[in-house]
């Protein structure tokens, strides 16, 4: 297999005619089919259960014959049961926490790491980075993929990277305005954080170099990047990727902001309907399955993300071929079930935004009472809001019911929180609080007010 080398940004694949493309995804899935196959035990004994061999793929559509590998097969392997490398061939391991019990340990050929930091640069340049840029990478440091995903990248690229990890904010601030620092990658959460407290160390981040944030590792809506935009004074764009697959650098915005183009000749995507598994055609919903198609270590055929989004096979403006998805707004598991509602947490999130005197800072408290399911929301409101002026807050409060009761089509219970008060993350936000199995109440925050119900 051929890796680019030196970066020219019109010699990548992102501009290979679809056609070539698909020839080379071929080329590359019946490797990837062979080497699971002849490697992993799971894989040949799900393979053989079917009476399926790597010689019955013949086309990229006998891909869905191939039966789907989800997060509870890594778990059930863990932690090196997967592997399709001899670890003497493995350089590099990483894990990710789940929500229970024991993490996914993930592997990487030296091969692997050339392809992961290839494709972080192809999606560096996508955001228009250069070797002049100085980016701050904020994106932690250590078994999760984001810290060291980018910084290869960016290094690879020639940019400078300050590997200042997450965490310790006001060294951040510090580190942004007296390095000059040009661009930052970290989770868009984090990034409202830093400029809050920047706010507060009286630098205005807007007259500071800044110019780029790439952004990824948990959802976020449209309110929140013009929440950034205009705070930041900065453009910010989407990027995407999962441990299982590589990490970031799956796929990444351009500068259209119109979906995130994947990068197609390493992490070949299908969309399934997350009831039936059937393969959905494309611009229709369901959930992202990747399989990889250049991975050693551990590759990962027809990968149940969880991840909804859709494809978009027409062609960007930016003159990339590589197919787009559309932003992931939400995963198939982080859909709440309330009275009988399915709720997402990025439904209740764009209805607070788009409510004027809103902070992009809320949580989501699920609580059972009397055997029933109740659902509070707490949000950040301005200060000038948060104040002793009780009209203006009822208002803000019954407009923010009412915006959430038409989104959801269920009544929440809503609190009003001062500026600061809901816990900040120094990497992916936790937004949701589960408390229905606990039996306990209602969650008390100092810092809110609530206000009776209309
Ligand atoms: O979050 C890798 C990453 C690091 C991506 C830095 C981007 C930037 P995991 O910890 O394994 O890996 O989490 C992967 O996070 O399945 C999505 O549900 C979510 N996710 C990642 N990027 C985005 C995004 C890293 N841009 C899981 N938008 C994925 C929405 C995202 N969700």
């Amino acid at each position: 297999m051929e890796l680019e080398s030196a970066f020219h940004p019109a010699s990548t694949p992102d501009y290979l005619p679809p056609v070539r493309m698909r020839e080379l995804q071929l080329d590359r899935l019946r490797a990837v089919v062979r080497r699971a196959y002849g490697n992993v035990p799971l894989f040949r004994e799900r393979l053989d259960a079917r009476g399926l061999g790597p010689e019955d793929i013949r086309s990229l559509g006998d891909l869905r014959r191939l039966p789907f590998t989800t997060k509870a097969d890594l778990r059930d392997t863990y932690p090196f049961g997967l592997f399709a490398s001899p670890i003497e061939e493995v350089v590099r391991l990483h894990a990710s926490s789940g929500t229970t019990g024991k993490p996914i340990v993930v592997a990487y050929t030296a091969q692997d790491l050339e392809v992961w930091t290839s494709v972080m640069v192809r999606a560096l340049a996508a955001c228009g980075l250069t070797h002049g840029d100085i980016v701050q990478n904020a994106y932690g440091y250590g078994l999760f993929t984001g810290g060291l995903g980018a910084h290869y990248g960016v290094e690879s690229l020639g940019a400078t990277v300050i590997p200042v990890s997450g965490g310790n904010t006001d060294r951040q601030i510090m580190v942004m305005k007296d390095f000059r620092v040009t661009a930052i990658c970290c989770t868009p959460s984090y990034f409202i954080h830093l400029l809050e407290r920047a706010g507060e160390l009286g630098v205005n981040v807007r007259e500071l170099p800044l110019r780029v944030g790439i952004f990824g590792a948990e959802p976020w809506t449209e309110s929140m990047r013009r929440h950034i935009e205009i705070e930041g004074g900065i453009q910010a764009f989407d990027i995407y990727g999962l441990s299982e697959i590589i990490g970031p650098g799956v796929a990444v915005e351009c500068s259209y902001h119109s979906g995130l183009h994947i990068f197609e000749d390493h992490f070949y995507p299908e969309i399934v309907d997350p009831e039936t598994g059937g393969v959905l055609p494309d611009g229709e919903e369901g959930e992202l399955v990747l399989t990889t198609l250049s991975k050693q270590a551990m590759p990962m055929i027809r990968y149940r993300t969880r991840d909804i989004t859709s494809l978009a096979p027409e062609p960007c403006p930016c003159g990339r071929t590589v197919r787009r998805i559309g932003r992931i707004g939400r995963r198939s598991d982080d859909m709440m079930i309330v009275r009988g509602i399915n709720v997402f947490p990025s439904q209740i999130e764009a209805a607070l935004l788009a409510v004027e005197g809103t902070l992009p800072h809320y949580q989501i408290i699920l609580t059972r009472q009397k055997g029933l399911d109740a659902i509070e929301v707490q949000v950040e409101i301005t200060p000038e809001l948060f104040s002793d002026k009780v009209g203006a807050m009822e208002s803000l409060h019954g407009r923010l019911s009412y915006a959430l009761e038409q989104t959801l089509g269920l009544r929440v219970d809503v609190t009003l929180a001062a500026a600061r008060s809901i816990r900040r993350s120094e990497g992916k936000a936790q937004r949701v609080i589960d408390r229905r199995n606990l039996g306990e109440g209602r969650h008390e925050n100092p810092s809110t007010v609530a206000l009776p119900r209309k």
